[in-house]
């Protein structure tokens, strides 16, 4: 079984084209899956990309680092995505990622808590505003408006009491992603990204910008908050309010002596584009997905509603060991996460030679795990894998799937999103209190057509049908 002998196999046959389930491109991957097998390869013009679905081989693939690394970003995305945790390797994001990771503890986050419903309620309050006095309901096109939400979200997490500075530069970082997205659909010309075309300038203009403002709000930060002398004799901090202060006091507590690996200002700075870039679409997608399930099945929206009503009583926003006892929603959250991964799949390389599966797989070449095509497979879920179904998820995640890693909205392994605890306490929460206040049912018009944009959205957006039942 070695790459030429799949390579020969797979120029035989025409290439399919159906895409009315899944995004065209796993289409592609479900067709082929059918035809050559779940282990395929794909030639990417000069590069060889192996497509890989077996559990048990990806596993390996996100277990074994020292064999497979990461997988770059086109320059394009990377300025986007910042040189931080995404895109960092070896040494020096093994060191980011030991002192960023405490941020994301529930202990961190909880804290977040109260900004995080202020910024859910005032988006419903002005749902409400939406209602014309003749009519109960409202169609909002959820997808832009969780789009907002999680810039907001994002900001308060990352700039908490500096929120109006990081708000201004989030901004011109949503600026900056409509430019380099343009530039993007023309990586076809060779060195296009160098010309000084208006929009390229643009881009080159904005990302001076953005690094220059978010180095001045850090600085401002350290200055304000971190008397880094004091720092190091104590360990007695404060609570930590946002992710910048907890990354700056790391910068300040960390011994002088691993300065080569050391957490600068510098790489504060391209850490927090990375969070922005990593969090804010990923979250929206995930709550859009799970607000469009709960409309097409009212049983379960009917269902989480009541568990929210007896778990939060009277309380408007709630509480961390509320979101902890909201089991049902849970479920719903994962099976939306299954079905609708917003991160579709992901990208490794192989860094020698290495033998996989049975496998000879030359140095060099690209590994795709396909996360959607893994979440659909009925040989690990079963028949029903294609459908709705929460309650496989009621023992828990191990138990979900014939593979404990069949499951990896996230991703696997040491290179797992370090996000995921937040982005599952936004969505409960936030679907919790929308579902304190409205029940809520697809419009007409939607249309179900999920695609592939990067990640994944639904291509003719969603307009959902919100009717408050209870008057605030
Ligand atoms: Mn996130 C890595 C999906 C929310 C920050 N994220 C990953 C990976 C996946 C992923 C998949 C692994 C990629 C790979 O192996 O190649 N992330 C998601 C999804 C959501 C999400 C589906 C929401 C839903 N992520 C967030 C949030 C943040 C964040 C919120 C931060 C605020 N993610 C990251 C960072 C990494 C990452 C940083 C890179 C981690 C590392 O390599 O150490």
């Amino acid at each position: 079984k070695e790459l030429v002998g799949l390579v020969l196999k797979a120029s035989s046959q025409p290439m399919p084209l159906s895409h009315n389930i899944l995004p065209r491109v796993f289409s592609f991957y479900h067709h082929w899956k059918k035809i050559y097998g779940a282990t395929h390869l794909i030639w990417f013009g000069p590069k060889a990309r192996l497509t890989i679905s077996d559990p048990v081989l990806i596993r390996e693939i996100f277990s074994k680092t020292e064999l497979y690394e990461k997988y770059e970003s086109h320059p394009l995305v990377r300025k986007l995505e910042g040189d931080g945790l995404l895109s960092l390797k070896g040494e020096k994001w093994a060191h980011h990622r030991k002192i960023i990771t405490p941020t994301f503890h529930m202990e961190n986050l909880k804290l977040m808590i109260p900004s995080m419903g202020e910024t859910v309620t005032k988006m419903l309050d002005k749902w409400l505003d939406m209602l014309s006095s003749d009519e109960a309901t409202v169609e909002i096109e959820v997808s832009e408006w969780f789009q907002k939400l999680m810039e907001e979200a994002i900001t308060r997490a990352v700039f908490g009491s500096s929120y109006e500075d990081g708000k201004a530069i989030f901004q011109l970082q949503a600026e900056q992603m409509v430019f380099a997205t343009e530039s993007f659909q023309k990586v076809f010309i060779p060195g296009y990204r160098f010309l000084p075309t208006k929009k390229n300038r643009m881009t080159w203009r904005l990302d001076k910008e953005i690094n220059k403002s978010l180095m001045k709000v850090i600085e401002q930060r350290r200055e304000k908050h971190c008397c880094s002398s004091k720092l190091e004799r104590s360990n007695e901090c404060a609570e930590a309010e946002d992710l910048l202060e907890i990354m700056i006091r790391a910068s300040a507590r960390q011994p002088q002596q691993i300065s080569t690996s050391a957490i600068t200002l510098n790489d504060i700075v391209e850490e927090c584009k990375g969070f922005f870039f990593a969090g804010k679409n990923t979250t929206s997608n995930l709550l859009t997905w799970t607000t469009i399930l709960l409309a097409m099945h009212p049983e379960w929206q009917e269902l989480a509603r009541d568990e929210v009503f007896t778990v939060c009583g009277a309380r408007d926003v709630p509480t961390k060991d509320d979101v902890a006892k909201l089991r049902t929603l849970g479920m719903i959250v994962n099976e939306a996460l299954r079905l609708y991964p917003p991160a579709v799949a992901t990208i490794r390389r192989a860094k020698v030679d290495v033998q996989l599966g049975g496998c000879k797989i030359p140095r060099g070449t690209e590994l795709l795990v396909p996360i959607i095509a893994v979440h659909h497979d009925q040989a690990l879920w079963g028949h029903d894998a294609t459908k709705f179904n929460p309650t496989r998820f009621s023992q828990g995640l191990a138990w979900a799937a014939k593979h404990p890693t069949a499951f990896m909205p996230f991703g696997l392994g040491a290179r797992r999103c370090i996000g995921q605890n937040l982005a599952i306490l936004q969505a409960k929460l936030t679907i919790a209190i929308i579902l304190q206040r409205f029940t809520f049912e697809l419009a007409p018009t939607y249309q179900h057509a999920p695609t592939v944009l990067m990640l994944l959205y639904p291509q003719y957006g969603a307009p959902i049908i919100f009717r408050p039942h209870r008057i605030t």
